[in-house]
């Protein structure tokens, strides 16, 4: 397969003014008619109109009016080339497409008898011929034709403009976006739908309609979607001056969808996992993902689409930013600094576990990446994660008002256009007369810094120092980095965990000093000195995580569970505890594998214990302390990977602190019960999550008592929060779990979203084995066409469920490799996903890595792999 590099980019040859689209639409036979109107771009040399197209049948083209023969168009399997084209081009193709057929979820497709398209990013090629890249903009109208009975709703982007029957069954709407967009921000939907609609007027006065489309029974299951529709329309315009621009907005829930969704103009198209909620169904996390979708979806709105990207390798400009805006907008919606907080906590366990090891292994890239094979592989957690981090860090180095500023002239400079990453970090720069040229590095390379801190009190001088050092590990392609402008947030707490005033040596005196400064490390090494410092500080380093790095210092265990117990800086609280879990957990691992007595210390169970009864501590922020680091961050902190030890020593971690800390638990648990009406707020969402925690703890190594209480929850139940967390806790347990999940299966059985729950639960249960997968494999409801149900199982068995999945005798990776060909046959992106699983082979313990090898190579051999797959594959074998 062709690698193609960022370097290569050229201006298309051929700008689009207008689109106009019309569809028959028919599940077997769709056609569609394309009129556009092109004229040659000015910056181009070339003459040769290209249009993308794949998987359609070409049935005629003209050309200002005159039909071509097949001597005056090249056609190949993925374009449509006709040399030598005049300035001004008015072109009319019509193709023919089978959407039923269709099922990789690119393009248009069928999904439960309704039509619907996904084109980011290279699907709208699919429909039809087009220069399908992002820095081709046009207006579009869409005229849609379909059956009135099958299809009776008929939606597109923009505006509807006129809608009538065409007398045989049919009927038709036609829709016309105002705005110029990029063809991957198409979107059409024929279906049987109903919707949740609502006036909402805007801060400006206007009055906008915004619509909920679901299927008929989920009516019931869209007020939290709307609700956080209208939050994320008022925080736009609150915090960023931005504005809703159409007069109608809509999302769509679709059952089979690959992303979780999709920002089309107007018309967003949603997986259902982040439309549907009710209390019966929904947990708090997935109606916090809800928030967060909806949220990030409707931000896109101008970054993404009013502001688009040049090309894919950009994808970050738009990515990155929208999950820094869609974070900021859930911090803000639960409004307290811990709330903040614990969202923060959130974001750094999600770079830990997934990010980090991708910056590490063979699939990393840059968060602007310079080649890629498969663009849809690229939709990683570096270019939106790590991305979101190096928005955050603009905001971190110019504050929020100097955000809003780079923002606000980033808009005045760029609305309507296709630009680059470089474009926005010139407008933070311009806007707040900042030299950022160091801080491209953050864009241009890949892995993820190591920052090494050491430190100094001089207690004549009364002066503290830092000594900071910077290096980043080599990755493919890139031997050595150079130095990064990294913000690195500190404070210094005394004797009694206190904050203490900060002056910097050589930085401008505030009239208050503040407890917190930014360091802005940019060089290999750098000193920095605090004055009038009396008393030898604990240091709070990478307060807030400041910077998506590895910061190394050597604390001692006191230093630790002195910040664990007072540091003002709930991140960094959170991250001294999980460094004395780490600490102990490296131990106790080389302790199973070794084949050693193991022991937990009495002082860490004492620090554990204290912040589980400190009630004036958020229940949020109590259930995150109390969760250890996982077995993929544990397997990312040492040398060679032994799954098995590693799961030996977090299971004996948590049954020794489950055993001593029984009393407190139960304790936490009755405290934190959230009587009454269910409503997934932070405080209570906080709430059910320490109880729940506490369960799980209780149900590691049960007592009667212990298992009888999670079954009077799994059945008093009165929400999905509380009910799915008894079942897992059950079936984490090792006690005969078969009659709760039967009945929960019962009781389910028409949710597909719950189903998709207990088939995860079981998977990533540690006495699920392969076997057991297989078998569920074989239950009436699974298939692996839904990429929902597919991940449901198989992911969850594959990222979730290390000492199954890495057996020893390889069963795991065989069947990891028979379900990547199975699924590549059906939907290449999602199997491209899956084969992900294997990135980091190479650090398992040489037993394994034979195994994982062959099931590499086995997938690598077959004939007909999809790029996606290969790109994985290759890479991880390279
Ligand atoms: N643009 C693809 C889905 C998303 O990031 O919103
Ligand atoms: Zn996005």
């Amino acid at each position: 397969p062709q690698t193609i590099f960022r370097k290569d980019y050229t201006a298309p040859a051929y700008l689009v003014d207008t689109v106009e689209l019309g569809f028959d639409l028919d599940p077997a036979r769709t056609i569609v008619a394309n009129r556009i109107t092109l004229h040659r771009n000015p910056a181009s040399k070339s003459r040769d109109i290209v249009l993308h197209g794949e998987e359609i049948e070409l049935v005629q083209v003209r050309l200002n009016g005159k039909a071509l023969t097949a001597s005056q168009y090249r056609l190949t399997p993925s374009s449509l080339t006709i040399p030598k084209a005049p300035a001004d081009v008015v072109l009319e193709i019509e193709t023919l497409c089978a959407p039923v057929k269709n099922t990789t979820l690119s393009g248009l497709y069928v999904s439960n008898g309704n039509f619907f398209t996904q084109c980011e990013a290279e699907g709208f090629r699919r429909i039809t011929y087009f220069p399908d890249r992002p820095d081709v903009m046009a207006k579009y109208t869409v005229m849609l034709r379909a059956d009135k009975q099958l299809y009776p709703v008929l939606l597109s982007n923009g505006n509807l403009i006129e809608e009538g029957d065409l007398g045989d069954g049919r009927h038709y709407a036609k829709w016309e976006d105002p705005f110029k967009k990029p063809s991957y921000l198409f979107a059409l939907v024929a279906a049987r739908l109903v919707c949740q609609e609502e006036r909402y007027t805007l801060k400006s006065g206007r009055e906008v309609l915004l619509q909920v489309w679901v299927e008929e029974g989920n009516l019931d299951k869209t007020d939290y979607a709307m609700q956080s529709l209208k939050n994320s329309i008022r925080w736009d315009e609150e915090r960023f001056g931005l504005e809703l621009d159409l007069d109608r907005f809509m999302i769509v829930a679709v059952g089979d969808f690959n992303m979780g969704a999709m920002e089309n103009k107007g018309l967003n198209i949603f997986n259902t996992k982040y439309v549907l909620a009710n209390s019966r169904v929904a947990t708090d996390v997935d109606y916090a993902g809800i928030e967060a979708v909806v949220g990030h979806e409707y931000f896109h709105n101008w970054t993404g689409n009013r502001v688009t990207c040049r090309d894919w390798f950009q994808l970050s400009l738009k990515e990155g930013l929208t999950v820094f805006r869609d974070q900021e907008f859930s911090a803000d919606m639960i409004g307290t600094d811990t709330g903040r907080a614990v969202t923060r906590i959130d974001q750094v366990r999600t770079l830990r576990q997934a990010q980090f090891p991708e910056d590490a292994g063979p699939m990393a890239h840059p968060v602007r990446p310079d080649s890629f094979v498969e663009i849809n592989n690229f939709y990683t957690v570096t270019v939106y994660e790590k991305g979101a981090e190096v928005v955050r860090m603009y905001q971190t180095l110019l504050g929020r008002d100097g955000f809003r500023k780079g923002m606000d002239l980033y808009f005045e400079r760029h609305d309507g256009q296709a630009v680059e990453c470089d474009d926005f970090r010139a407008a933070m720069a311009d806007a707040n007369g900042r030299d950022l040229t160091q801080f491209e590095r953050w864009y241009s390379q890949a892995g993820t810094p190591v920052v090494t801190a050491s430190t100094r009190y001089d207690v004549a001088a009364r002066c503290y120092e830092i000594t900071l050092s910077q290096h980043c590990p080599a990755t493919a392609g890139q031997p050595d980095k150079l130095p990064f402008h990294i913000p690195v947030a500190v404070g210094l707490l005394d004797a009694n965990g206190k904050d203490l005033l900060l002056r910097l040596e050589g930085a401008p005196s505030p009239k208050h000093a503040p407890t917190t400064v930014v360091l802005e490390l940019t060089e290999a090494t750098q000193t920095f000195r605090f004055k009038g410092i009396d008393q030898k500080p604990t240091p709070s380093l990478l307060r807030g995580f400041s910077a998506p790095v590895v910061l190394e210092y050597d604390y001692t265990d006191a230093e630790l569970l002195h910040l664990f117990s007072h540091d003002s800086d709930p991140v960094n609280r959170w991250e001294a505890g999980q460094r004395l879990a780490m600490e102990r957990l490296l131990v106790l691992t080389s302790a199973v594998a070794a084949g050693d007595t193991l022991a937990l210390d009495d002082t860490f169970i004492a620090a554990f214990r204290n912040v589980l009864t400190d009630d004036t501590l958020d229940p949020a922020f109590r259930e995150l302390a109390l969760i250890l680091p996982s077995e993929t961050i544990i397997a990312e902190q040492v040398p060679v990977v032994d799954p098995q030890a590693i799961h030996g020593a977090r299971q004996f971690m948590r049954r020794t602190i489950g055993a001593a800390l029984r009393p407190e638990l139960l304790a936490q648990y009755h405290a934190n019960q959230t009587p009454g009406d269910y409503s997934p707020d932070a405080v209570s969402a906080g709430k059910r999550a320490l109880k729940n925690l506490a369960l799980a703890y209780l149900l590691i190594a049960p007592q009667d008592a212990d298992l009888a209480l999670a079954r009077q929850q799994f059945e008093q139940a009165t929400n999905m929060t509380d009910r799915a967390a008894a079942l897992a806790a059950l079936i984490h347990s090792g006690a005969d779990a078969s009659a709760s999940l039967a009945s929960f299966y019962a009781d389910f059985e028409q949710e597909a979203l719950v189903v998709d729950k207990w088939f995860a639960m079981q998977a990533a249960a540690p006495g699920t084995d392969v076997a057991a997968v297989r078998q569920l494999m074989l239950h009436p409801a699974f298939t692996l066409k839904n990429p929902n149900r597919a991940r449901s199982l198989l992911f969850n068995f594959a990222n979730a469920n290390p000492p199954q999945f890495h057996a020893a005798d390889g069963s795991g990776y065989d069947f990891w490799a028979e379900q990547v060909i199975a699924l590549d046959k059906i939907n290449p992106q999602v199997a491209a996903r899956l084969a992900r699983s294997m990135d980091r082979w190479r650090r398992y313990v040489p037993a394994l890595q034979v195994h994982m090898r062959h099931a590499l190579e086995r997938v690598a051999a077959r004939s007909k792999l999809s790029n996606d797959v290969l790109e994985v594959i290759s890479k991880a074998l390279s």
